[in-house]
């Protein structure tokens, strides 16, 4: 009896280590991940997400692509004189061990020519290729805008 709980408590253990590595083996954490609904012509949708970097070196975002759009840039929204204007951004540097965050009114995916009107509700496979050509895929939920 005891030797028998003794196993199942090795088991338990075993398994605990197994579904650690699992997580921690991505240096690249998505969080939050979200693309606002537009109006039903809407040509682009943005897209906002916080995106960690757990080692110890800095990461770049290199690109980021789905089945549900044609093409996919980064984008910065900066505003001058009360206007905002949006500045392309080849690429992302997320630096060691912080946190970068995609947010309406500032960095954010600009995502072109949706195959489909998306509305709340819907889902989209994003991949997001990271250095070293590290690729992490994520779904991400449409959502209305919260204000
Ligand atoms: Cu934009």
């Amino acid at each position: 009896m005891r030797i028998l709980s003794l196993f199942t408590l090795l088991a338990l253990f075993l398994l605990s280590l197994s579904a650690c590595n699992e997580t921690s083996s991505s240096p690249v954490v998505i969080e939050g991940a979200w693309i606002r609904e537009a109006p039903p012509n809407a040509t682009a949708m943005a897209g906002y997400m916080q995106i960690t970097n757990t080692t110890d070196k800095h990461i770049i975002l290199h690109s980021a692509a789905s089945p549900a759009f044609k093409a996919i840039e980064f984008h910065r929204s900066v505003e001058k004189d009360g206007v905002y204007r949006m500045i392309p951004h080849l690429h992302l540097h997320i630096a060691a061990n912080s946190t970068f965050e995609l947010k309406p009114g500032d960095y954010h995916l600009m995502l072109f020519t949706p195959a489909k009107r998306l509305v709340e509700g819907d889902e989209v496979t994003l991949t997001l290729t990271f250095s070293e050509d590290q690729d992490v895929e994520t779904i991400v939920p449409v959502k209305k805008a919260e204000y």
